[in-house]
Formats: C-alpha cells, structure tokens, sequence
C-alpha cells in the first residue's frame, strides 16, 4: 500500500450559505481524501485569511500552479511535511498569498489519503487505538447577533450541553428534544415568528437576551427531567461583535443598553450564576484578556472558552495560558490553516488544563471530517448545530464512529463539571 501523492484535485463548491468554498480531492496510490472548507461570519481578527485576492477561482489557479508541483509525490502520511511546505509555498504569516481555506483543505484531504490508503477510519489512523471517547455535542438552539438578521437576541447562541448523556447517541436525541422544545416554546412567546433558522439551523425569533434565556432554561430542565440525566446549557456571547471601540462599551441593541467592561462583567456573572450556565465562549472583545481572566478567576463549574480570543493560535493561547484568561479554547483549525498548527494548539491546551472544544463555522459544508477530529484528538466537546443538513452530517458521522467502536465506546470526561 502506498500513500505517496499522485494527485490533487481542487474544484469550486458552496457552502450552507450559498458562498462559494473550495473542495479538493487527494489522490494517492492507494487511497483518497476530499476535503471542503468552511466559512466564518463571527470572524476574528487574528484569524488566517481564508483566499488570496480574487477569491476561489485564485486559490484553484495556485492550487494548480504552486501547490500540486510541490506536494505531488511527497508522502501523505508525513502531515508536518505536507504542511510545512504549504506555508513554505505561501510564504506570508496569514496564508495570505494561498488561502487559509486551501491550505485547510490540502492538509486535512492528505490526512484523509492517508488514512484510506491505510484501510483506516481518520479518527483512528490520528488518533491510534487509544481513540475511543465520543464527545459531548454543543448544539445551538437560538441564533442572535451577528448570525441573525432582523430582531433577535443581541447574544450570538444558545447552546445546550447534555453532560449527563451516556452515549453520543443519547445526547445528539436529548439536543435535538431540546431543540424542538424551544421552536414550541417560541411559537407561544412571539406571534410573528414563522419557524426561521439560522445558517446554523438555530432559531431566529424576536425575543430579548433574557426571554432567550428563560426559554432554553426550562426546555433544557423539562429535558432533564423527561430523560432523566443532566441537559445544561451555555452561551456563545461572541462579544467582539458588540464590541464598540469608539464608545469603550458593548452595546446590546435589543435591550437598548450599553455596557462597559466592569458592567459586562458583572453582567456575566450574574448569568452564570442565575442559569447556571455551564458553558460561556468569548464574553469580551478578543483582545481583552485581562477581562477574561478575572472572570474565569470569579466562576466555579463553567467553562470560560476562547474563540475570537485565540483563533486556534498557539502563540494567542500561550499568552491566555500565562495570565490564566480561560479554561476551554475553541477548535477551528481554518483559523489557523493546517492540521499541524491546529494539533499544536490542542496539545498546548490540554497540557495546561485547558478543555478543548472542536467546532464548525456558521457557514459549513456537508464535511464531516471534523468529527474525527474531535475523536481523534481527545475533545471532550463538540460544538455544532443540531438541525441543517451541514450541522447533522457531523453528527451523523459521530453516530457511525461510536456504532463502530461498539463496546469500547466512551463518554470523555468532562473535567469542569
Ligand atoms: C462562532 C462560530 C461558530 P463563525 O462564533 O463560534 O458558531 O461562528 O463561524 O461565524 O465564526
Ligand atoms: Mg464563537
């Protein structure tokens, strides 16, 4: 069997949102990966750039023209080859001259390769026979801020956590009761609302930051009860997007108030304590770690995750490790281009503690890989829709591994709660 690269693909596919995304195919002696990238909208700025100037159609010419001379013929098992050539190809800090977006889907496409040419699953060739914790899903219910459109909660999403689930199975059906619960509930609380969803198959209704919160609460408590194990609940503040530099606030259109970083404090902690929030990603702009530090410092029993606040960068993450900004760090590896850079960044993280949470973008494909990933590299958490096809193809896929892992199948530990 040989997993020595005799060909790379790249074509022009669309995303959940309709944008065009790239796709590439990897193809060796005896196996293949194909791979779509996928698109942010809640973006931060540290973030790699995802296409060089002239969108996908340019990032398909260099695929062409620079990238497959050069990583044809190597050996798709060597990943820190493979990917140490994509940046040396691109030769800028951001990918700026490839694409964040094709170096994502050459890397991960190669892994792919590798594994197939190997007869393998690709949560088993990365992750070995160790491999066999399923993560817990993070599903988004309700979608505000910059993932709505219209009025709609001013705080990005509302994602249940069902940490008492004994299976992956279990807790995918317990988000998914959840999920529906809250649509009924939202019939009821606003009379416009027609059934809309976000690109991440949450809903969007008009109702306030707090009417959104009361109405996760109890669906996720009647779903407690109903299953008889613990469904908790978190939230994606994704504050860079209510952020206002000018003014030193965050502004929260829907309850015409505006907050600065003391208040916004205080105001998070009162969440945390009033719901019991187990979960809460990026509650401060992405360059205020201090912030993040003194509430990681103040909570008990809740995940204070960085997202916009380290974008997969390892160098971001060690400086949050020095001033302890959090506890969990968000998985993107298109934030940060290759599978090497992102695996760099999860073992900084888990080293210091930290829980890691492997996640989709808004605008996503079909692609599955990353539930893989997930297993592969021991994330205690998955975070992803619940609904819409992009958001259940991964699911989907975490089903199949635990089916096939059988007996060996485990929960991971979720250390926090
Ligand atoms: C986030 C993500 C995914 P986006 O902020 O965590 O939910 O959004 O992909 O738009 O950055
Ligand atoms: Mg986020």
């Amino acid at each position: 069997m040989s997993s020595t690269i005799e060909d790379i693909i790249a074509r022009k596919i669309f995303n959940s949102r309709g944008e065009e995304t790239i796709e590439v195919d990897v193809i060796t002696a005896s196996g293949f990966g194909r791979v779509s990238a996928p698109s942010g909208k809640s973006r931060g700025n540290a973030e790699v750039l995802y296409y060089p100037q002239g969108g996908v159609d340019q990032a398909l010419k260099k695929v062409d023209e620079l990238i497959a001379p050069e990583i044809v013929g190597l050996n798709a098992d060597s990943q820190e080859e493979i990917d140490n050539m994509l940046h040396e190809i691109d030769g800028t800090e951001n990918f700026g001259n490839i694409g964040g977006n094709t170096a994502f889907a050459i890397s991960l496409a190669s892994a792919e390769a590798a594994a197939n040419s190997h007869s393998l699953l690709l949560f088993q060739f990365l992750g070995g026979s160790i491999a066999n914790k399923l993560p817990y899903p993070l599903g988004n219910c309700m979608s505000g801020g910059a993932h709505a459109r219209g009025k709609a909660p001013d705080i990005q999403e509302y994602l249940a956590l069902p940490y008492g689930a004994e299976s992956f199975l279990e807790a995918a059906a317990a988000n998914a009761q959840i999920h529906k619960k809250i649509g009924d509930a939202l019939k009821k609380k606003d009379k416009l609302f027609s059934g809309g969803i976000s690109s991440e198959g949450a809903w969007i209704a008009n109702v306030g930051n707090v009417d959104a919160l009361e109405i996760m609460a109890k669906a996720c408590e009647e779903a407690s009860n109903e299953l008889d194990f613990e469904c908790g609940f978190g939230l994606d503040v994704a504050a860079s997007s209510l952020w206002q530099e000018k003014e030193d606030k965050y502004v929260y259109e829907s309850e015409g108030k505006k907050r600065d970083s003391s208040e916004q404090l205080e105001f998070i902690l009162d969440l945390i304590e009033k719901y019991h929030l187990v979960y809460v990603e990026d509650p401060f702009h992405e360059e205020d770690f201090e912030s993040f530090a003194e509430l990681t410092r103040k909570v008990k029993d809740c995940l204070i995750c960085g997202d916009d606040l380290f974008t997969t960068n390892s160098e971001r993450l060690q400086n949050g490790i020095k001033l302890n900004a959090a506890n969990a760090i968000i998985i993107k590896v298109n934030q940060i281009g290759t599978l090497t850079d992102a695996l760099e960044t999860i073992e900084t993280a888990q080293k210091h503690g930290y829980t890691t949470v492997m996640s989709h973008r808004s605008g996503d494909t079909c692609d599955w890989h990353i539930a893989h990933l997930a297993v592969a590299f021991r994330c205690p958490i998955i975070k992803t829709g619940v609904i819409e096809g992009a958001r259940v193809a991964k699911i989907n896929e975490l089903i199949r591994i635990e089916h096939f892992l059988g007996d060996k199948a485990k929960m991971a530990n979720l250390k926090i709660l």
